[in-house]
């Protein structure tokens, strides 16, 4: 990856400059190839969009400070999972993965970014679409790819395939639409009952937002301050169907009535572990965020 992202610096250098030849020429190309990392900054200053809040007195930060580790790191983590995809997607059309293929590209930010937000001890329980959280949660591209085609060495022993991923404080891959958020409202009292300092974050998809059981699940954990956060992945569409032709409202951060809710648009934010940070010691319970794709 760092010889890659010193290619493409050294491409952009090259294109930005006007072509020389000969020994000049030479000299040039000698000198671009010499940069390193060293001449590169440190840190980076973001701009974010303001989100929209709901039952919240303040707004997030507007901007946010990312060190060239964290911007690496994630990056990295970012494309591993976008060519673990775009090989799954290969590998489906050829048959060779069999059964259910739900892939993950192109929501990889949300998967990072939280995982960068929260820590190792705190829980994750997702829908359908998992690889990309089985990764970010620990567990190896071979081992997902193991899994995917139904080997022995994949996470769940090859018999769990693309919706049945677990590992370790991550709950899976859970193919009934919505079914997963009740779960995670169980594991958040779990924390709650032991008296452990953790949280659990429960993600969702637009299309099973308007569920009753997501609607439950929000009044027993207001109600019992349960240490829950819940996430819906607006993508836009449920198999096909547009959120507009679905939903009657799409502001789906204000659907827990009681409950707090943030709008995230801006997916830089979501690649910024402080702002969550600050928030999560703030608020703690009943978080709701809300992301967009486009
Ligand atoms: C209870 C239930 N009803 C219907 C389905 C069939 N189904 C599979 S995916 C899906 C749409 C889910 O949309 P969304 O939650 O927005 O997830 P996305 O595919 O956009 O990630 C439906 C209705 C199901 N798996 N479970
Ligand atoms: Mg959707």
């Amino acid at each position: 990856m760092q010889k890659m992202l010193s290619l493409l610096s050294r491409v952009l250098q090259g294109s930005a400059q006007k072509p020389v030849t000969g020994a000049a020429g030479e000299a040039a190309r000698v000198i671009v190839a010499s940069r390193s990392y060293a001449d590169f900054a440190t840190e980076a200053t973001f701009d974010i969009k303001k989100c929209d809040v709901h039952r919240l007195e303040e707004a997030p930060p507007t901007t946010a400070v990312l060190t060239r580790e964290q911007g690496l790191q994630y990056y990295r983590t970012m494309q591993t999972i976008r060519r673990m995809e775009l090989k799954s997607d290969q590998l489906y059309k050829q048959k060779i993965i069999r059964g259910f293929c739900h892939l993950y590209d192109g929501q990889e930010a949300c998967c990072v970014g939280l995982e960068a937000s929260i820590n190792p001890t705190d829980h994750l329980i997702t829908a359908y679409r998992a690889h990309g959280y089985t990764y970010t949660r620990g567990v190896s591209v071979k081992e997902i790819l193991a899994e995917l085609t139904g080997r022995r060495g994949g996470c769940a022993k090859g018999k769990g395939g693309s919706m049945h991923m677990y590992a370790k404080n991550f709950y899976g891959g859970n193919g009934i639409v919505g079914a997963q958020v009740p779960l995670g409202a169980g594991i958040a009292l779990a924390c709650k009952y032991f008296g452990k300092n953790e949280i659990c974050l429960s993600l969702y998809g637009d299309g099973a937002a308007n569920q009753g059981q997501i609607f439950e699940t929000y009044n027993m954990a207001a109600l019992w301050k349960l240490p829950c956060i819940f996430i819906c992945e607006n993508n836009r569409y449920g198999m096909g169907t547009s959120v507009e032709r679905a939903a009657a409202s799409t502001d789906y951060y204000k659907r827990g009535d009681y409950i707090p809710g943030l709008r995230v648009r801006n997916l830089l934010f979501i690649l910024h572990p402080l702002c969550f940070k600050v928030q999560l010691s703030k608020f703690k319970f009943f978080f709701f965020f809300y992301y967009l794709f486009w």
